[in-house]
């Protein structure tokens, strides 16, 4: 559920300087926290029942009395929801407004003896929007007119802001003054030609409630398009530079738009993907340009996935990341081939540089639009952006579109730290703070504020510069629920007028202090339906696995894990009985799973009762709550939690081996495949990768995460086969799980390569199969409800999910698709009295598959009867 991991703050590549000077201001004497919220120009809203006697706002050395104007209005207390109950109070009209903001504020409110009943600062994000509400339409960062580039930063709590021009980052700046616009609160300055490709920080000079002091330090730009190496400076750069742009970048033929419901995921890490691949030039291993490497193993596994159907690769975060070392990357200090396959070494090696060595997940934003460097083969300046969008452009070229992972609901460093570039510009703004002034932290890490004006306009501008000058096809909301809904369709519009095929989703999940809905109406799973944003879908996946994410133990069986039909002794799930109650509705949550999980789709569950998806359960919420297929990201495993391999590792039954292992992958991976909603997978798990049972391996190095492409002979990533048995998982996120990982990692063998290969040809079969037809894409509630059935419903063999789809007049290649989907350890046979009499086969695919278990698949047309080979799904057609 959380994307993100705890930040390392990274020793190295501090990315300014710290503060340099500092002078006291009046203070107010006792004044905590920042309780009191200056929510308009006008209004004050404080916590205080009706014993205050007066109230007074101490600003500038001057103590001004507030008069009361009662409860919240209903429009306040609708955008203020969690303190409707404040009081509010009207600041008088001889205060200077702009002049207040600059320096330290705090409320007191005084009982009738002149007894304090509170004295606190003030959280000034509402005032800011109001005051310089015209911000929101000026041009900032980085813009050029004639050549020339202009620089503007929004900071209408600066005493002053200056540019600091270096031609190279070592250089010592020259000052520029910057002219400050008092409606707007923007700072400015025109530039001359010659600034292209020099490096500049803002000198900023602002109060800053961290300290309660007015600080001065040099910061980099949020906006930055480009950055000297480490991040310490941004660099003056233009996007629109031919020599920036690989050669036919502007006439680029864009891949064919793919309805969301027909697209095919592949989620992939830039340093996983060719970190360890052996035919990889050396210099380009875990790099953006690895991606135009054709004739490399990985590129060449890229490529058959294309043509089998692969529609997307989407890229864990490529934006500017806090916590990868640029430069002087380290290594760990041992031999890690050497330790056994339980062994606590490996990761203990790796504990001890993790913090500055090359590898992090990325989800610790620095500068949002600016690519990562260290996936660049120079890491100092504008290479990354050229090398971006040849990786652009290559994945282009084999018919793949690129889905970014954004990350706009937290940022890796607030206050005064060294990686807060926003909150020292305009301090107290930028990320979201509860009622003490504290920042919420609920999303892991500094959690921002996109209900904030100019937040909001940030995210949807960064948005723009994506689809445009990187040109990518669509965008992963890491924690969308942390966003106001109407923020994700502003991205949305705004994205469209540039690509009219954009794909949007994101993580609808709806936790933390803005649960329910309980700020503003979410981007969440239950408020997103008929927006056309997809959300992860964990109701399928958690059905498929049994069990959550969070489980202490994480043995407890499901659909796809042999629940009922081949119990592995854990004793989670009770007895026979109720594990087959336990089967039974998993399998209604998966055939909801399957048709993307529409909210109106009619099914008759196991228990004989017919409901819409809405009305059956999923841990006491609806399973179904989609309008559209393509609104549910339809998924069994993704980098977060354990990988396929390994979660079936820790569930299956142990006397599970060989071939059998790689049969409960394939047949896991076409719940996604083969669903009308979005196909997602995450990378390798096809080759049945694995990563010692890590189960959130966001700092675990490459020797837990890389994909191994050379089955066990890549010299330096030991002889794993597929990644299983290389050390027991880091202590740092998993120590609780190593009694059970100890006993998996000595019970269960790493796959052979041959299964591996098996499992890899098994996986673009069910692509093959997938876009052979429009009918596990049919894109519409009304053609899903009309044509997709389950005609056994929960009533035929438990564990097995037969559904048909008629294709009648849809497309020229079936009219009639069944699907036998069988997870159990057995053959099973399916009668379906409807097709009795038609003329089904095996699909052609399956004819030739790798599998020579399908040529004990038949049916028999007399009865209707279909019969299905063990842990597989097939597929039949007419
Ligand atoms: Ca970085
Ligand atoms: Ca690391």
């Amino acid at each position: 559920m959380t994307a993100c991991a705890p930040v390392v703050p990274p020793s190295s590549g501090a990315t300014v300087d710290s503060a340099t000077t500092a002078s006291a201001t009046t203070s107010s004497a006792d004044a905590d926290g920042q309780r009191a919220l200056w929510i308009d120009a006008e209004t004050i809203a404080l916590d205080v029942s009706g014993e205050a006697e007066e109230v007074v706002l101490q600003a500038a050395g001057e103590e001004y009395v507030l008069e009361d104007a009662g409860a919240m209005t209903e429009e306040q207390a609708d955008a203020h929801r969690r303190y409707a109950d404040y009081a509010t109070f009207t600041v008088p009209r001889q205060l200077d407004v702009a002049e207040a903001l600059r320096g330290e504020l705090a409320v007191v409110a005084r009982d009738g003896s002149g007894g304090v009943l509170e004295a606190t600062g003030v959280q000034i994000a509402g005032v800011l929007d109001d005051v310089y509400a015209d911000a929101a339409d000026e041009d900032l960062g980085l813009t050029w007119k004639n050549k020339k580039p202009e620089l503007a930063v929004w900071a209408p709590t600066a005493r002053s802001v200056e540019l600091e021009l270096h031609t190279t980052p070592d250089a010592e700046p020259t000052v520029h003054r910057m002219k400050q616009d008092k409606r707007t609160g923007v700072w400015s300055v025109k530039g001359k030609k010659d600034w292209e490709g020099q490096f500049y920080r803002y000198r900023v000079e602002v109060w800053h409630p961290e300290t309660g002091q007015v600080e001065t330090h040099s910061v980099t730009d949020p906006y930055s398009v480009s950055l000297a190496a480490d991040s310490t400076h941004s660099q003056i750069v233009d996007l629109e530079d031919p020599a920036l742009m690989p050669e036919g970048w502007e006439g680029l033929d864009k891949p064919a738009a793919v309805d969301p419901a027909a697209a095919q995921i592949w989620e992939v890490h830039v340093r996983d993907f060719s970190v360890a691949d052996e035919t990889m030039p050396e210099d380009l291993r875990g790099t953006y340009s690895a991606f135009t490497e054709s004739g490399s193993t990985s590129v060449g596994h890229l490529e058959d996935l294309a043509e089998a159907g692969l529609t997307h690769v989407h890229l864990l975060p490529t934006y500017d990341i806090a916590t990868i070392p640029e430069v002087d990357q380290a290594q760990p200090d041992c031999d890690l081939t050497e330790f056994a396959p339980d062994s606590p070494e490996q990761q203990a090696c790796i504990g001890e540089v993790r913090g500055d060595d090359a590898f992090n997940w990325g989800y610790d934003p620095l500068h949002f639009n600016v690519p990562e460097g260290s996936y660049a083969t120079d890491a100092d300046g504008a290479q990354r952006i050229l090398e971006y969008r040849e990786m652009v452009m290559a994945l282009n070229d084999m018919g793949l579109r690129v889905v970014n992972d954004v990350v706009y609901n937290h940022t890796s460093g607030s206050g005064l730290s060294d990686t807060s570039v926003f909150d020292r510009i305009v301090p107290g703004y930028y990320h979201r703070l509860d009622a003490e002034g504290n920042v919420e932290r609920s999303t892991c890490c500094e959690n921002t504020a996109p209900e904030h004006t100019m937040f909001d306009k940030f995210i949807v501008e960064s948005a723009q510069l994506w689809a445009e000058t990187y040109r990518i096809d669509g965008m992963r909301f890491d924690l969308m629920g942390h966003h106001p809904k109407d923020n994700i369709l502003a991205v949305q519009e705004a994205v469209e007028e540039i690509d009219p095929d954009f794909l949007l989703y994101g993580e609808g999940w709806d936790f933390g202090e803005v649960a329910g809905n309980a700020m503003f109406e979410q981007a969440s799973q239950l408020t997103m339906g008929g927006t056309g944003v997809a959300t992860f879908n964990d109701r399928l996946r958690d059905a498929a696995h049994g069990g959550g994410p969070f489980d202490e133990d994480p043995r407890m069986q499901g659909f796809g894990t042999g629940l009922w039909t081949q119990d592995n002794g854990s004793g989670l799930t009770g007895d026979e009985g109720q594990q087959l109650d336990q089967l039974l509705h998993a399998a209604d949550l998966v055939r909801i799973g399957l048709v993307g999980n529409l909210a109106d789709y009619t099914l008759t569950t196991a228990g004989g009762e017919t409901v819409p998806g809405s009305e059956l359960d999923y841990n006491g919420a609806p399973a179904g709550y989609t309008e559209q297929p393509g609104e549910a990201v339809t998924y069994v495993d993704a980098h977060d939690n354990e990988i396929l391999f390994d979660l079936l590792a820790y569930k299956l039954d142990h006397d599970v081996a060989g071939l059998d292992r790689a049969r409960m992958q394939s047949v896991n991976l076409s719940l996604a495949t083969l669903s009308q909603g979005i196909g997602f997978v995450t990378a390798g798990s096809e080759l049945m990768r694995s990563k010692s049972l890590d189960r959130d391996s966001y700092d675990s190095g490459d020797w837990f995460n890389a994909i191994r492409w050379q089955c066990g002979a890549a010299e330096e990533f030991g002889d794993s086969t597929n990644g299983f048995g290389v050390g027991l998982p880091p202590a740092w996120t998993s120590e609780a799980k190593w009694p059970w990982a100890e006993e998996t990692l000595n019970a269960v063998e790493a796959p052979t390569c041959e299964e591996i290969e098996f499992s890899r040809d098994r996986h673009l079969e069910q692509l093959r199969i997938a876009s052979s037809t429009g009918a596990f894409s049919l894109g519409t509630f009304e053609d899903v409800a009309e044509r997709v059935e389950f005609p056994l419903d929960g009533a035929g063999e438990p564990g097995v999910i037969t559904m048909t789809i008629d294709m009648s007049g849809l497309d020229d290649a079936f009219e009639q698709v069944t699907v036998i989907i069988n997870p159990t350890p057995e053959p099973v046979e399916q009668t379906v009295p409807e097709r009795a009499g038609a003329a089904m086969d095996l699909h052609p695919v399956l004819q030739d598959s790798v599998d020579e278990a399908f040529a004990e698949a038949g049916f028999d047309a007399e009865a209707g009867t279909f019969t299905a080979p063990a842990r597989a799904t097939t597929v039949f057609v007419e």
